[in-house]
């Protein structure tokens, strides 16, 4: 079921315009509308999970999100180069939005992690 007041499950369910990458049954991929990289893609899973903790809970949901993932990554051309997975999950790291999902970053060489 969608959160009404979901952004994501806004995008996903077409009411707010994005920039779709792919999509498969199970997840939505789109352009991050504040880039971090030459390539900045988000995987979000169709149905509603607030967080990296409500996904983990279904594995299968999780494997999808990660596999649409590479497939984003493949798909952008950058694969063999190098990319990121990331998965930001509460205050400290910055999440914004709560609707699980997985920034693809690449395209470039990326900096290193943490402050
Ligand atoms: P996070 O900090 O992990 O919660 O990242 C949320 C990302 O979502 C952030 O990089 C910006 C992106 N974002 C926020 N609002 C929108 C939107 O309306 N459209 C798109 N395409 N991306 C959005």
């Amino acid at each position: 079921m969608p959160a009404s007041d979901c952004l994501f499950c806004k995008i996903i369910a077409g009411e707010i315009p994005s920039t779709k990458v792919l999509e498969t049954d199970t997840t939505y991929a789109f352009r991050d509308i504040n880039p971090q990289a030459a390539v900045h893609v988000l995987v979000v899973p169709r149905t509603h999970h607030e967080d990296a903790e409500a996904l983990a809970k279904e594995p299968q949901q999780l494997a999808d999100v990660i596999a649409t993932g590479v497939q984003v990554a493949r798909q952008e051309g950058i694969d063999q180069s190098g990319f990121r997975l990331v998965l930001n999950t509460g205050d400290d790291a910055g999440r914004t939005v709560f609707h699980a999902h997985v920034h693809v970053l690449g395209g470039e060489q990326l900096g290193l992690f943490g402050r």
